[in-house]
């Protein structure tokens, strides 16, 4: 058997990264650096063919090969890409391995998408996948013939799950003082800008990030609009108003204009200077009222899956393959047949 390497977790900097080797130079590569044969998982110091440290290691028989969980830092993973490479191994894509048990191409498909959620909903939908998911494809490719608008209804609703796997974007626009920096600290919760009544404080786009209901919001704090301002702080507005993410939010302060473009989601600040007896605008905030930052929240959540949820069974999530491969079938470019074969 030809000697292959696969990494089954994607690049992060810090974290632990999982290399599955197979073939039969796979335990000569590991013994050859420190591992000594073990049916049990065991715990290594590797060192690299010339003997210098390598890393602290985790190494099991699984799946057919040998499972090596290291430390996932991208000067790590190039370290042991290198000794493999120099040991006439080839790297392999995941999708064509059949490990932790995926016998089908779909699961595989599922598992590589679980190391990409970004959120619990995103778990809770892989997990269902991996136990429904096939079952749902093939009923839904033996509708008989799967015409374009099934299809194309099967690939919105995927879309609808996009924020499973990463996180919603949420930007700050509005005047100087309209509370942008202090709505970025209250939904963080943390103090991530600095906040007060000297105009134009924000010059640079600050980010944060938090959770709700199991989904992760990022957000981006702006320069406010300011009259005059310095060239510098011109340009830095300018290119902050570049980016729009998945959603602009608007602040407008109490006694300040909404704006003209309907593709901005007007939000009412500073909502507790109201007067008393004010009606309150439907998308009102206010820093000081807890109950008005966790329905701001839950809108931001919803607008992320608009209906849809693996508890409901109408989520349809797809990997980029997959998805391809629908795309294909509404456009007749390939038949149900050959999708059951390739998938199932
Ligand atoms: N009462 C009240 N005051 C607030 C609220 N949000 C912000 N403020 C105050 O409004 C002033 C401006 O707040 P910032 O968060 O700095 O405003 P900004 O939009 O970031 O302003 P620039 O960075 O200059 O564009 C500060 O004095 C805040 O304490 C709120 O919800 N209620
Ligand atoms: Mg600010």
């Amino acid at each position: 058997m030809a000697n292959h390497f696969t990494w089954l977790s994607a690049p992060g900097l810090a974290a632990l990264s999982v290399l599955h080797l197979r073939g039969e130079s796979a335990a000569i590569f590991l013994r050859a650096r420190g591992w000594r044969d073990s049916e049990k998982p065991r715990h290594v110091w590797l060192k690299t063919a010339r003997g210098d440290a390598l890393d602290e290691v985790m190494i099991a028989r699984e799946d057919g090969g040998l499972t090596v969980t290291c430390h996932g830092g991208p000067a790590v993973r190039a370290a042991f890409e290198a000794e493999l490479r120099e040991a006439g191994f080839a790297a392999l894509d995941a999708a064509s391995l059949p490990l932790f048990g995926a016998t089908t191409r779909y699961k595989r498909e599922i598992l590589r998408l679980l190391t990409q959620a970004q959120s619990d909903e995103g778990v809770r939908y892989c997990l269902w996948a991996l136990e429904h998911g096939e079952q749902a494809l093939a009923a839904w490719l033996s509708r008989g013939d799967p015409s374009a608008a099934p299809t194309k209804d099967l690939l919105t609703r995927s879309e609808s799950t996009r924020y499973f796997f990463e996180p919603f974007c949420v930007h700050l626009w509005g005047p100087v003082n309209a509370g942008k920096s202090s709505l970025l600290n209250a939904l963080c919760g943390e103090h991530l800008a600095a906040v007060g009544d000297e105009p134009g404080l924000t010059r640079d786009v600050i980010e944060g990030r938090f959770e709700h209901e199991g989904f992760t919001i990022r957000v981006f704090d702006t320069p406010g609009e300011l009259a005059g301002g310095s060239e510098l702080e011109r340009r830095a507005f300018a290119q902050a108003r570049e980016q729009r993410g998945d959603c602009v939010l608007y602040l407008v302060p109490p006694g300040g204009a909404p704006p003209a473009d309907p593709s901005l989601l007007v939000v009412h600040s500073r909502s507790d200077e109201l007067a008393p007896g004010h009606e309150a605008p439907p998308w009102a905030v206010s820093v000081r009222d807890e109950a008005s930052l966790a329905r701001l929240k839950s809108a931001l959540v919803e607008m992320q899956r608009p209906g849809v949820s693996p508890q409901a069974g109408n989520a349809f999530a797809l990997g980029a393959e997959l998805r391809r491969d629908l795309e294909a079938l509404a456009e007749g470019a390939l038949g149900a047949d050959e999708i059951r074969r390739k998938w199932l």
